[in-house]
């Protein structure tokens, strides 16, 4: 597909002249966009297996960054922009599927694994920041497009009815694994039981705080923009530290086959903590006791959830090869051996800042 019709909707500036896959993201189909007047675009067909009220989606994202980009016009940093139809909407409703378009991050990279500890650093202050400018942002306003995204009692439920359901007949090649899910399961309640309880605070959250989901400038090493606002809801900033540690404190691909490539680094932890923690400074006492728990519950939700889909026959996470997902499960399950036996030390670490 060359896309020319559903971009010929949109307002851009010059006639499309490259459009090719780009990116390593999961959920929807991403494209790098070039006009032959020389600008750069992201066109996204949107999942919309996944997000089922698309219109909703985008009012979530259209508020977010309109937030977010009247806080920057104080501070003249740049954010995620949106480029509208021609008709003045966030995204197109084609017969193909649903669109958006962005503009381009130039001369920015979004990171698949720490290069370089400042790097991380700079993601934390980026995703503190956020939490920052969403602070007053109106969590009313939004829809939940992903209920119980985070819930992660709900969560092992559903991956236990997966596992009886064994829909593709994997379940007993994978014993193992899933005994390691469910002899853990007290991991499930730790942080939901927090939030529903009452003892930390809901807050609007982004939820899926991969360093990917952030560019970073390739001449300042500064992040200039946090992106993938598909989740943004009302959560706990434990699902966003959480979800920070276990992907950038992997000393190897998410997807790492090879398991002795995959450790912990709890030198990337104290550097995440610290750049988190002096940006974000209105952590309660219990969200920041509760830190280095959820590098580990976000760990195992985000595991349990490769592993159901491998289970379920691989229909959610895109994989590129067979047994992917099971890959991706197993280097969670070993960075969670890794910090249960560090706990202590992060705790001290978390303390310390
Ligand atoms: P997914 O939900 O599938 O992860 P993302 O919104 O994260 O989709 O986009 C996938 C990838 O596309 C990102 O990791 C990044 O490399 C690239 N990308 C997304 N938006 C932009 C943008 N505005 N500028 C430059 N690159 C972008
Ligand atoms: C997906 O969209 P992407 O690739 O940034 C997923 C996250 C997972 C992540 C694991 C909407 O993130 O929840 O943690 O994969 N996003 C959704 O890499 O399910
Ligand atoms: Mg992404």
């Amino acid at each position: 597909m060359d896309y020319t019709a559903e971009l010929g909707a949109f307002c851009l500036a010059g006639e499309p002249v490259i459009v090719r896959p780009y990116g390593e993201g999961h959920i929807n189909q991403t494209y790098y966009v070039e006009t032959d007047a020389g600008k750069k675009y992201i066109l996204q067909r949107i999942n919309t297996r996944l997000f089922t009220d698309v219109s909703a989606l985008m009012r979530n994202i259209e508020l977010v960054t309109g937030h977010i980009a009247q806080k920057n016009r104080l501070t003249g940093e740049t954010g995620l922009t949106l480029v509208r139809t021609k008709d003045g909407a966030a995204y197109l409703q084609a017969d193909s599927g649903a669109y958006r378009v962005y503009d381009f991050i130039d001369n920015a990279t979004s990171h698949q694994i720490v290069a370089a500890p400042a790097l991380f650093y700079e993601s934390a202050v980026a995703f503190g920041d956020f939490q920052n400018k969403l602070t007053d942002f109106d969590a009313a306003q939004l829809t939940e497009v992903l209920p119980d995204f985070h819930n992660t009692v709900k969560r092992l439920s559903d991956f236990e009815a997966s596992r009886k359901r064994d829909a593709v007949g994997r379940a007993r090649e994978v014993e193992k694994e899933i005994d390691f899910v469910l002899r853990r399961r007290d991991y499930a309640d730790k942080l939901v039981g927090l939030l529903t309880g009452g003892a930390i605070p809901r807050r609007v959250t982004h939820n899926d705080t991969k360093l990917n989901n952030v560019m970073i400038s390739d001449t300042t090493g500064k992040a200039v923009a946090v992106i993938d606002l598909d989740t943004v809801m009302p959560g706990s900033c434990l699902y966003d530290f959480g979800d920070s540690i276990r992907f950038g404190c992997n000393s190897g691909a998410e997807d790492e086959p090879d398991l002795k490539q995959v450790n912990f680094r709890i030198d990337l932890f104290e550097t995440y903590a610290e750049g988190y923690l002096k940006t974000l400074t209105t952590l309660t006492n219990t969200e920041k006791q509760n830190l280095a728990l959820s590098a580990i519950v976000m760990t195992y939700e985000c595991g349990m959830r490769f592993l159901m889909d491998h289970l379920d026959g691989d229909v959610y996470f895109r994989i590129k090869r067979p047994g992917h997902n099971l890959d991706r499960a197993r280097t969670q399950f070993k960075l969670i051996e890794d910090m249960e036996s560090r706990l202590n030390a992060m705790q001290k670490i978390v303390a310390a800042q």
